[in-house]
């Protein structure tokens, strides 16, 4: 496998499963690689909240040797100004092209969480905040959940299906439940590609005007009935997500879509997923969440596993 130039989505992989096995000799084998990357620097830029992301990733870095510095742009930073051209005389003091190569010259490698605005869909989805700092940092991006992708997220969560998997070719069902905040699309369409670039057996079930861009689902099996999908299913992966086409919008919070105990036992005794945070008794009840099947901490703990072959594979010489 050969080095990542940045880690964005799973196109930034020649081989998504070669990747997950790294994350796997990684969590098994993981003296082979300790200290590996002493000497180098990475530094996490947050839009956006995290507990999982910011934890797992500095933990990675800490296993490789890595220094870490963590920047919280939103509290701490100026306001950062994306668009080229423009007159500067409002609220936004500095703009990408001074800050994104100022940090450049302090890290050998950037991660940067920003999520969708959810109120512009073509900046949204041309991914404005991580391509600028891919165009002018000069430095190796880590995507820690950008406008449509969460490929760290998606990289731990194939790491826990082969985990588990007891069969070649699993049927994963990807449900959309309900939650009362619009969230972005970017875990489910992240989800999507990975799992079909993986040649896993992938249906998505939602309701009608929660379809997700098909750049991302292009493969996948789509339903509108939890009933008919979850039906010999060996993994659930709840997820709520906001209106791809009526953008941002939440077009149902119908209680009726919560995966509970009666929609898992339709299921092959199917493995419940979320990559968290999660609102208990909203996305999923507490008795399916409390299960033995539920694998959810699994996933979390997997994250820094994930992270560490993601840096280690940014950070190999040519
Ligand atoms: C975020 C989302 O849905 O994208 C982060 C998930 C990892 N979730 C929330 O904001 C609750
Ligand atoms: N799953 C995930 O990315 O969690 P955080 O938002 O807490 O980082």
């Amino acid at each position: 496998m050969s080095k990542l130039n940045h880690f964005l989505s799973v196109k930034s992989t020649e081989n998504p499963l070669e990747l997950a096995d790294l994350a796997l000799s990684m969590k098994n084998n993981s003296g082979n690689f300790k200290d590996s990357r002493k000497g180098l620097s990475l530094c996490l830029i947050f839009f956006n909240s995290s507990l999982r992301t910011r934890l797992s990733t500095q933990k990675a870095a800490f296993n490789l040797g890595m220094d870490v510095a963590v920047f919280n742009v939103g509290e701490d930073g100026w306001q950062l100004e994306f668009d080229e051209g423009v007159v500067m005389n409002g609220n936004k003091a500095e703009h990408i092209k001074e800050a994104a190569p100022v940090i450049g010259s302090y890290f050998d490698i950037i991660g940067i969480r920003a999520f969708a605005s959810l109120e512009n869909k073509i900046s949204d989805y041309q991914e404005q905040v991580l391509n600028a700092f891919v165009k002018y940092s000069g430095k190796p991006i880590l995507n820690l959940e950008s406008a449509t992708t969460h490929p760290l997220q998606s990289l731990t969560d194939v790491v826990t299906i082969l985990e588990h998997k007891k069969v070649a070719r699993p049927k994963i069902v990807l449900s959309w439940a309900p939650h009362p905040r619009t969230l972005p699309q970017a875990v489910p369409n992240s989800f999507s590609e990975w799992v079909l670039a993986c040649k896993f057996d992938l249906t998505i079930v939602q309701p009608k005007g929660y379809e997700l861009s098909e750049e991302f689902t292009k493969g996948a099996t789509i339903s509108y009935s939890q009933e008919e999908a979850f039906e010999g299913a060996d993994f659930i992966y709840a997820k709520n997500w906001s209106s791809y086409t009526d953008y941002g919008k939440i077009l149902s919070s119908d209680p009726k879509w919560m995966i509970d105990r009666e929609k898992m036992d339709r299921t092959a005794n199917a493995f419940f997923m979320h990559c968290l945070p999660v609102r208990r008794n909203v996305i999923v009840s507490d008795e399916v969440i409390d299960s033995a099947k539920s694998i959810v901490l699994k996933q979390a703990e997997n994250r820094q596993y994930a992270a560490q072959a993601a840096l280690f594979k940014l950070s190999e010489m040519e």
